[in-house]
């Protein structure tokens, strides 16, 4: 009955999209290709798998109580799972280095090796997902005092460039395995609370060790591996300067050869990454983007399927940047059920992307070019009320998935089997 319905909504708004000049049934294929990295940290609030003592620091902090978080690498997988069955898209798992299990190895990050990552290699290929990779430079004893790759302690520094170069070993083994690349995104808390003496020491510091970590494992790279590093605005308890700021890492970027990740909670609140997209791929062949929703900060809320998402998918895919601009989403929220917030955040995103290959941007651009800005503007507004829901569907029925909020049921049932024994 509901697959009916469905068909019968189907084929009114394929006609619809069909009088816009879009073809539906290829906006479907083209949305299936499009690669999202998922990232694990959702489902235990960051916390990691190293120790009991693990967690945020550096800026960084979930809020909530909710019951039920993955307490061990097998709770994380698990969860994962359960959320990726009710998300359509082609997906590959994010990882962060504090996802390490040691299974009684007594080792720092400083030594970290593909072996700590065995159990997550086997479910990688298990279930044909394809591993990203991120150091883990907070929630950490060495960077307790804020600074990590930029640390004027030579020891702690030192420990955070070995941290580097062993990810790019272990990037490089999964980017072997898999037979595609594994990105590895370099985030570094490192910054100041109050106002600093000397704003150049930490920069020259960072990038010196940032050249260290790539210059002694050159023999590594593309395509086994991407790198990236991620420039950030503040945090918490580091307001007045950030030594990564959108500049040190944008130079780096392009002076280096790197991606250049751009995190949306990541500047001023005015400013928005769906306009710097055009820009920096101007001198930049790709980019990595991780997508999150601040709310009147870095707040890593769930991603909503809001307007800048929309926005950072229609230029995507306007430009035709599919394969130069590589998509993460990067949030953790603790309020609410954890399976859920990775499904509700991966299928928005979704739905920006297939929305994005459902507008006629030809058409638009042509108004443009003519100056006839009226049309630019009526169809952008019309646009938002075709009837984007019934292909939706289709596309979710098309990918085995739930349609509608029928995942929620199923996400509720998991919750009383699974998540509130823990
Ligand atoms: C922090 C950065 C960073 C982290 C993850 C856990 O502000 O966005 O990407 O959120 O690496
Ligand atoms: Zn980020």
């Amino acid at each position: 009955m509901k697959q009916e319905l469905i068909q019968k909504g189907f084929e009114y708004a394929k006609e619809v999209y069909a009088a816009q000049g879009v073809d539906v049934e290829k906006a479907m294929e083209q949305a299936a290709k499009f690669a999202i990295s998922l990232h694990c940290w959702q489902g235990d609030d960051v916390i990691g798998l190293e120790s009991e003592a693990g967690g945020t620091s550096g800026g960084i902090q979930t809020t909530g109580n909710y019951p039920g978080r993955a307490r061990s690498g097998d709770e994380l997988r698990q969860d994962f799972l359960k959320a990726i069955s009710l998300i359509p898209g082609k997906k590959k798992l994010n990882l962060h280095a504090s996802y390490a299990e040691l299974h009684g190895r007594k080792k720092d990050r400083d030594a970290y090796t593909k072996e700590d990552f065995a159990d997550w290699m086997a479910f990688s290929r298990e279930n044909k997902l394809p591993l990203d990779f991120n150091p883990t430079y907070f929630g950490h004893p060495f960077v307790a005092d804020g600074f990590s790759l930029s640390s004027r302690d030579e020891k702690h520094r030192r420990f955070w460039i070995e941290h580097g170069k062993r990810c790019r070993e272990i990037g490089e083994a999964f980017g072997k395995a898999q037979g595609e690349s594994c990105v590895i995104n370099f985030w570094m808390p490192d910054g100041y609370k109050d106002t600093p003496a000397d704003t150049d020491t930490p920069r020259r510091l960072m990038r010196e060790a940032l050249d260290e970590i790539f210059e002694s494992t050159k023999a590594i790279g593309a395509p086994d591996v991407l790198d990236a590093v991620e420039s950030k605005l503040f945090g918490i308890g580091v307001e007045s300067y950030t030594v990564g700021s959108g500049e040190f890492m944008l130079g780096y970027a392009v002076s280096r050869g790197k991606l250049l990740t751009l995190d949306t909670g990541h500047f001023h609140p005015t400013e928005q990454v769906s306009d710097k997209l055009s820009a920096v791929m101007q001198y930049l062949p790709k980019i990595l983007l991780h997508i999150s929703r601040p709310v009147r900060w870095d707040s890593d809320h769930v991603v909503s399927w809001d307007q800048e998402t929309s926005r950072i998918f229609n230029e995507i895919i306007a430009n035709g940047y599919e394969d130069r601009v590589l998509c993460a989403l990067d949030y953790f929220d603790a309020s609410i059920n954890r399976v859920a917030a990775w499904v509700i955040g991966v299928r928005n995103a979704q739905k920006a992307i297939l929305s994005a290959y459902l507008t006629n941007h030809a058409k638009l651009r042509k108004a443009e070019v003519e100056g006839d800005f009226t049309s630019r503007l009526a169809l952008q507004e019309d646009y938002k009320a075709l009837p984007f829901g019934p292909v939706w569907d289709m596309y979710c029925l098309k990918q085995g998935v739930p349609v509608e909020n029928e995942w929620l049921d199923i996400v509720k049932q998991y919750e009383k089997d699974v998540l509130s024994k823990r």
